[in-house]
């Protein structure tokens, strides 16, 4: 039987475990990358591991989230990693270099190679034939230090694309389409993998698009074949050495094929407020704009900037509306100034914003109350844009270009003829904002600077004989990282201190939630199905780990935040009959009797209600090595306790 492309990039770096689905494999990781907002974190976990020097092949820091600096915090902290990685061997992209995810697929990312990165969209490198997958910084911290990284072998999806895309529609509306088919729970514990007559009309950039998105199915990555386009991409970036071939065997065995007729697609648009409430935008018909934002990782390539300033060319955007473009990279920035797109855009009235994530973490542009705003992002989670009340719809850069023009939600095909981009043969190569390490003879003389901001980071204790605590929070389906946790322009700056961070824990779902528990001093979550989907940020398990959050008892979880509660020392835990979810009030009072010996043991877990007498039977599903790194309190006290043995 022959095998998949997600198969054979685990089976190249497979360290432990059987390529058996369901079942838990180590690989290793070749390059790794880090974001500052999630970085600052990692990077003090890996300073508490001890390692002089990362072993990985390439690892990178990025500063493309925290970039508003209203504040001593953000710059601050950026001093601290790009002094902490010159130490220890990482190379830093500086603040205007651009969005993590595009510059590495344009500088960085190799087919054929793993890549960790602490960044829920870091699948956006499987557009380039990587196994590239999003982690907490802790799994980072750890890979730089040369250890393995683990996850549960996926099942194999085949997308196969047929056709080619029609004038004015986009990879955006490609994924839209899966997000459509299979929802925001459908790609857990699973690899898309891309395949079939329709892939090679696509370019690098597209395929990147729908990767990069991927990370909205709750997939573990989405992944396309590295063939001739991918080749002359990297050729163009100056890397044409950095590739290699990848592709499925004819016989390779898929879980699941979903066709898509490329040509029978129509722009579309993800409503409010889930990525997957996807629906064509003629159904939608021409609600009135306010804002529409135009950048992030999921498309803010020189190709998706150069449609935007042909259909913005000689036109001015909708009185009603504001437009903001955030080109990806300074590589596309700089392209378009040269080549005279951004005067186009300009010119038409965009607002021209840094190559970092902005609008998108909500760092800024907030839309007016109960704004309908269009973004070619990926997330359009209630609240996370700032404004509480918001409309966010997400589309490709077409339909967002074409309704900045006329103030409402538009068809681009009705704007006649679309503007045809191709690829440059070469791209403009600067890789001056990257500064790379100090040698090792000069590392250790140089200085890592923290500011007054960073505080130390909460580690668990090991888990004791029995829990007993409140249901202090009750939450229903698909809760995101962003309640959890939220970011934007207010709390973002604090990512590297916790106890500032946990005042706003919850906020958006409960604004008490963080008082009670420094009351009760703590607690267990009763969670939904899906329970912390979207982004990587450990701070969602650090946060509440630091306010007495022992256990989370869900119907399921996303795969990301489950890891990371886990390397945090908070139990996952899921519900056997998902009915029983009904029989617990907040604030129930409940335990898990020797909860410590049964999972030692491998023995059936029970939670009993104490406030109605009742008991439930729960499940969990963790490898020997989770389970240690659950009774020892997480895995910065499993690595040390390994350590002194
Ligand atoms: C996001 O898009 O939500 C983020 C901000 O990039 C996060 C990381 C973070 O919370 O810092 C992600 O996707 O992992
Ligand atoms: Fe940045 Fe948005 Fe991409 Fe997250 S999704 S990395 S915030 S651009």
């Amino acid at each position: 039987m022959g095998y998949t492309i997600g198969q054979k990039l685990i089976k190249s770096h497979l360290v432990s475990g059987e390529m058996i689905p369901g079942t838990e494999v180590g690989i290793r990781i070749d390059q790794t990358l880090t974001q500052d907002a999630t970085g600052t974190m990692a990077y003090l976990e890996f300073e508490a591991m001890g390692v002089e020097r990362v072993k990985t092949e390439l690892s990178v820091a990025y500063i493309d989230h925290n970039t508003l600096q209203t504040g001593f915090e953000n710059a601050d902290d950026h001093r601290f990693i790009q002094t902490v990685t010159k130490k220890h061997g990482i190379y830093y992209s500086r603040p205007g270099n651009g969005i993590c995810h595009q510059v590495h697929l344009e500088r960085f990312g190799k087919p054929g190679k793993t890549l960790i990165g602490s960044d829920s969209h870091t699948p956006t490198g499987g557009g380039i034939g990587m196994l590239a997958i999003g982690a907490g910084g802790l799994d980072v911290a750890v890979a730089m230090g040369g250890g393995t990284y683990y996850i549960t072998m996926p099942k194999m999806v085949r997308v196969n694309l047929t056709g080619k895309l029609s004038p004015w529609v986009a990879a955006k509306d490609v994924i839209l389409e899966v997000l459509r088919i299979m929802s925001v729970k459908g790609g857990v514990g699973k690899i898309i993998e891309y395949g079939g007559e329709g892939v090679k009309t696509l370019s690098v950039p597209e395929r990147a698009t729908i990767t990069n998105m991927g990370a909205e199915l709750g997939a573990t990555t989405s992944v396309f074949p590295s063939d001739e386009v991918t080749k002359a991409f990297l050729k163009a970036q100056g890397r044409e050495e950095d590739w290699t071939e990848l592709k499925a065997d004819e016989d390779a065995v898929y879980d699941e094929v979903i066709e898509i007729d490329l040509s029978a697609l129509a722009p579309m648009a993800a409503m409010p407020h889930s990525p997957d409430n996807v629906k064509s935008v003629t159904e939608i018909g021409q609600i009135k704009v306010n804002q529409v934002c135009i950048g992030s990782c999921t498309n803010s390539s020189l190709s998706d900037m150069m449609k935007v300033a042909a259909i913005l060319k000689g036109k001015t955007v909708h009185p009603n509306v504001s437009l903001a473009i955030s080109p990806g990279s300074m590589q596309v920035l700089n392209m378009l100034a040269l080549n005279g797109a951004l005067s186009d855009m300009i010119a038409a009235g965009a607002r021209i914003l840094e190559s970092a994530c902005g609008p998108c973490i909500g760092m800024g542009q907030s839309p007016n109350s109960a704004g309908v705003s269009l973004r070619t992002f990926n997330r359009n989670f209630e609240g996370r844009s700032g404004t509480a009340d918001a409309q966010i719809y997400l589309v490709s850069p077409e339909v967002a270009a074409a309704s900045a023009i006329t103030g409402v939600l538009t068809d681009p095909r009705t704007l006649g003829v679309a503007p045809v981009i191709t690829m440059p043969d070469h791209f403009i190569i600067n890789d001056s904002m990257v500064i790379p390490p100090a040698t090792p003879e000069e590392a250790p003389s140089v200085e890592v600077l923290r500011g007054p901001n960073i505080k130390p980071f909460p580690v668990s204790e090991a888990m004791g004989e029995e829990i007993s605590a409140s249901a202090i929070l009750k939450v229903g389906n698909n809760i995101t990282t962003d309640h959890i946790m939220p970011a934007g322009a207010k709390i973002l700056p604090y990512r590297s201190n916790i106890p500032y961070l946990s005042k706003f824990c919850f906020a958006q779902c409960d604004p008490e939630f963080s008082e009670r528990c420094q009351k009760e001093g703590k607690g267990i979550i009763i969670g939904g199905a899906n329970y912390g989907q979207g982004s990587s940020r450990e701070h969602a398990a650090l946060v509440p780990l630091y306010l007495g959050i022992k256990a989370v008892i869900a119907k399921s979880f996303a795969r990301i935040h489950c890891a990371n509660l886990i390397n945090a020392g908070i139990i996952p835990l899921t519900f056997a009959d998902e009915s029983d979810y009904d029989k617990i009030t907040q604030g129930d009072m409940l335990v898990l009797p020797d909860i410590r010996s049964r999972i030692e043991k491998g023995e059936e877990v029970t939670l009993k209600n104490t406030t109605t007498g009742e008991e439930y039977k729960l499940c969990y599903e963790f490898s020997q090595r989770q389970k240690d790194m659950l009774l020892a309190g997480g895995l910065l006290n499993y690595t040390r306790e390994n350590a002194k043995k």
